[in-house]
């Protein structure tokens, strides 16, 4: 059974996965009216599912828990970008936000004595892990790219190529 804290902070975290979801749903839908932003479109559509199923993920956890996962409401994200790397960089902020959040549910599982809860975060440790490593690349590559115009065709081609193989799971 959950704690009322544990739980309320696990409900803290299903608003900000949600949140994570409305975030990168927005860069998408503006990626997808720039010219020749196909890929990067594509990427930040796959983004946004899978921070909802990262929310998901927690609501059940929740409920099976004997808690109640609740539906959060949400302001609206940022919706237009004054470059793409601005966006990028937003993107990495955001992820870098939600691990230490993660971080310290992890740290109040422990220190609540709540070790199903720690061992259930652990998916989500290694899970930011990833998404840490892949905003960090894609800020990279733009930063080594600047104005390039054949840089951006192919940082847009390639894109896919640098998420974990996690996503196919
Ligand atoms: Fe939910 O995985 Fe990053 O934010």
């Amino acid at each position: 059974m959950l704690s009322k804290i544990v739980q309320d902070a696990l409900n803290k975290q299903v608003q900000m996965e949600a949140e994570s979801s409305q975030a990168y749903l927005a860069m998408a839908s503006w990626c997808e009216i720039q010219p020749g932003l196909e890929g990067v479109t594509q990427f930040f559509y796959k983004q946004s599912d899978e921070e909802r199923q990262h929310m998901l993920k927690l609501i059940r956890f929740i409920n099976e828990r004997g808690g109640m996962g609740i539906v959060p409401p949400l302001d609206q994200p940022m919706v237009t970008f004054p470059s793409l790397k601005k966006l990028f960089e937003e993107f990495l902020k955001h992820e870098l936000k939600v691990s230490s959040s993660i971080n310290e549910l992890v740290d109040l599982a422990l220190r609540e004595k709540d070790y199903a809860t720690h061992n259930f975060l652990q998916w989500y440790v290694n899970e930011q892990m990833e998404e840490e490593r892949v905003a960090r690349t894609l800020n990279d590559k733009l930063e080594l790219i600047g104005d390039d115009r054949s840089g951006l065709y192919l940082f847009d081609r390639d894109i896919m190529n640098y998420r974990g193989k996690e996503e196919d799971e």
